[in-house]
Order: C-alpha cells, then structure tokens, then sequence
C-alpha cells in the first residue's frame, strides 16, 4: 500500500529459474508491495514453481514475447498502482519507493538505466548501449516535443510505474509482443497525454539465465530497429483511438 493505493508488481519471465525466487524473495521485502504476479510466458524451466514457492501469483500468457507477457502481467494485475521489474535481478527492490515517490506528480515513472554512477560493474550496459539507448530516447523526445516536451535518457528500462488508470488509457494504443513494447508504451503515454517522467535507477549485472534481448551486437540490433519503427510508426501513424483527456490535478 503506498498513500491509500494498492501496489502490484508485475514480472514478465521467460526460462529464468535461476534469479526468480530471489527476485520474488527480494521484492517481498518492500512494504508498500501488495501482490507480486509473475507472468510464465511458455516457459520450458522450473520458473512458474520457483516463483510460486516464493510467494509471487503465477499468470500464464502463451503469445510470446516481452510486450505480450507485461500486457498480460498488467491485467491480471489488480493494484491501483502498478510497477514492472525484470526477472534477472537486474533492478534493486529498494528502488520501488523512489518510482512510487515520484508517481505523486506524475502518471508514469520511468526508470532509466543509463546513468553511469548507478550502473553497477558487470552490468549489460557497455558504451555502445547506453549511448543507444540515450540517443533514441532523445529521437523519441524530439517527436513529442510538441505537445508534451518530455526528458529522457532510456527506452528500454522495464522497471517503470504507473496509475491504473494511466494503464487503461494506455491500452488500447499498445500492441508489440516483443521488446518495442518499452518505447510504444512510452509514446502511448504521451499519446493519452498522461505526464511521463524518468528517474534513475540503479542497474545491476544480471544475477544469472540467459539474456534474451541484448546478448550479442545483432540481437540489440534488432531490437534497436523495431524500437526505432514503433517510435515512428507511434508519432506519425499511432493507433485509431481518441486521445484521453490530461489528468486534471
Ligand atoms: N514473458 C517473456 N518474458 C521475456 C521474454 N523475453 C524476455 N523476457 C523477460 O523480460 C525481461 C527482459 O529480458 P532480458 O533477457 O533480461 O533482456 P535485457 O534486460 O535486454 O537483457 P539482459 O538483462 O542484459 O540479459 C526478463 O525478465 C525476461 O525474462 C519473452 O519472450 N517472454
Ligand atoms: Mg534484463
């Protein structure tokens, strides 16, 4: 409970056994955490029974993908309030209350990963992706310049959070199974003319599994292009559905 609201914290996972229960296990340790609901998105390993064991609610979702996985986690969900985190431990529990501090004048937090005073050693966020990461988040904030003139420094950080209601509008404007799914959920933020802030965070090696998105240079290639379509494809072509409103404050 944070200020009267609940809090879910949604985990998306695939073939993670090995971090997930000290995930779970240290997410648990944050008070204002009311439900942990952990999304087994087709996994082939002992994730699902790992994280229940430790206390999370298991969702299944069978489309693959990122994006389809958090869509899914977001749902289920009930909490007025929802936080995403990652299921390799690469994200600190105790960041949870700065997102949530910060959600009190906004109705989006972002974490960004790529300032270096709070990415720890070993983590996966070498030159080249943090400068990527930086450099199409400045893309994205060029695009929306008007109307909205948001700040940030990162497109692909999971761990973000946002109001219920943020997520209802969000909805319908968001459809990419895999990892574009960061950005366009970003951009449909801006759509619904939610406000959207960032804040850093601190980025830790992943504590053990496979990666699955930014392994090797072609693999974040990939990516980096779908992320790149989506935000374009967002501004200048985005989804039929009527913007809503700003939330009054
Ligand atoms: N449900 C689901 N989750 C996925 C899929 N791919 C990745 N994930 C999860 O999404 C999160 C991000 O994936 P990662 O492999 O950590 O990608 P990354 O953060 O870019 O790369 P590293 O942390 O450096 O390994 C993790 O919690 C994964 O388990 C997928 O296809 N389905
Ligand atoms: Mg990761």
């Amino acid at each position: 409970m944070y200020r009267d609201r609940t809090v879910s914290l949604v985990i998306p996972a695939y073939n993670e056994e090995e971090t997930i229960a000290d995930v779970v296990t240290e997410f648990r340790s944050v008070p204002h955490i009311d439900e942990i609901v952990v999304v087994d998105n087709n996994c082939r390993d002992r994730t699902a029974e790992r994280a229940r064991e430790a206390g999370a609610r298991v969702v299944t979702e069978s489309k693959p993908g990122y994006g389809s996985a958090l869509l899914r986690g977001m749902t289920e969900a009930v909490g007025d309030i929802l936080v995403l985190t990652e299921a390799d431990g690469s994200f600190a529990a105790r960041d949870t209350e700065k997102l949530l501090a910060y959600l009190n004048d906004a109705d989006m937090v972002m974490g960004t990963r790529t300032t270096r005073q709070m990415v720890e050693q070993g983590a996966n966020m070498d030159f080249l992706l943090r400068w990527g990461n930086v450099f199409m988040a400045k893309y994205l904030q060029l695009l929306w310049l008007r109307p909205s003139e948001p700040r940030f420094t990162d497109v692909g950080c999971t761990f973000r959070a946002l109001s219920r209601d943020t997520f209802e509008a969000i909805r319908p404007l968001v459809q990419m199974p895999g990892p574009a799914f960061s950005p366009e959920m970003m951009c449909a933020a801006l759509r619904a003319r939610r406000r959207v802030i960032e804040i850093p965070v601190t980025y830790r090696q992943r504590a053990g599994g496979e990666s699955k998105h930014s392994d090797s240079f072609s693999r974040q290639a990939r990516t980096a292009w779908a992320m790149f379509k989506t935000i374009c494809r967002m501004r200048i072509w985005p989804p039929r559905t009527a913007a809503t409103a700003p939330t009054p404050r």
